[in-house]
């Protein structure tokens, strides 16, 4: 298996290489993300497959470059339409979005504030509700070409979004909120990505308190639509991620609480994990350089 990984090493931050078998090798002409996605699909194809002979250490964090951006997309599965109808005190904008033409799509990390598998994942300190949001992610380079697939976990405070949508920013942005990864399967590797399996539990101790399944086939936007609309007047010269929703969503009466473990699993993507706390304090600048 490979995949396109990102590594903190002891000269660099985010150092991008290529995965192979456990080890990480030098991708020629490229030293981050935002390199990568500057070039056209076909040329980084290439480099890649080049790579494999120059060793580089170094340990694997959230795949993004410094400066990059992630965007979030919403209520693009029915579940997710049901759940926040369910939840929200305002529960018409949901359905109306998710009929409409135009996605809901949101601004929702830079670097700074994804964390990577293995890593703490935050709820906030004032939110009565919590739930993790088990996404694929779509990376996409400056032409607006799908370069590959990660997973997001959208962490949201759900009580603050359910008390008023304007509240979304709050709800969504906020120390930790943010898990990418494990890596970056490039979309050349994975055979049809169209129905690819979606699994998300919750672990509390030694006990599941929460498992639920979907498929990529349940997505009610294409890629290629969610695409087109966030390069809408404007432009990403260094690429953009962007988290495609969720189409599993806890019962209202799932909180996630300080220590449990948000596992989500995407077929032919990967497995990220995430141990959940409290943040009154910037859970990535702290724990994870
Ligand atoms: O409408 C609010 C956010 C929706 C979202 O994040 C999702 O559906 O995944
Ligand atoms: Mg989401």
């Amino acid at each position: 298996m490979t995949a396109i990984a990102v590594i903190h090493t002891t000269s660099e931050k985010y150092r991008v290489v290529k995965y192979i078998d456990g080890k990480f090798f030098a991708i020629p002409k490229v030293s981050t993300l935002s390199d990568v996605l500057q070039l056209k699909l076909s040329e980084f194809k290439s480099l890649f497959e080049q790579a494999g002979s120059e060793e580089v250490v170094g340990s694997l964090t959230a795949p993004v470059a410094a400066d990059s951006e992630i965007w979030g997309a919403g209520v693009t599965y029915q579940r997710s339409r049901d759940a926040r109808k369910e939840e929200s005190g305002i529960p018409d904008v949901y359905q109306l979005v998710y009929e409409a033409d135009r996605p809901e799509l949101f601004f929702k990390a830079t670097a700074r504030r994804t964390v990577g598998t293995n890593a703490n994942v935050g709820i906030r300190a004032d939110a009565l509700t919590s739930v993790p949001e088990p996404e694929v992610a779509i990376v996409v380079n400056k032409y607006r070409e799908l370069i590959g697939l990660t997973i997001c976990n959208d962490m949201t405070s759900r009580n603050i979004e359910g008390e008023n949508p304007l509240y979304l920013s709050q709800a969504k942005i906020y120390y930790g909120s943010n898990a990418l990864g494990p890596m970056i399967r490039p979309i050349w590797e994975i055979a049809d990505h169209a129905k690819l399996a979606i699994d998300a539990k919750i672990e509390r101790g030694a006990n599941i308190i929460w498992q639920a399944q979907t498929s990529l086939a349940q997505l009610n936007r294409s890629f290629t639509d969610l695409i087109e609309y966030l390069f809408r007047c404007q432009s990403f010269p260094v690429g953009a991620i962007l988290s495609t929703g969720t189409g599993i969503v806890p019962p209202l009466d799932i909180s996630l609480a300080d220590g449990d473990v948000v596992t989500i699993n995407v077929e032919s993507v990967g497995t990220l994990v995430n141990k959940v706390v409290t943040t009154p304090v910037d859970i990535n600048e702290k724990e994870n350089l």
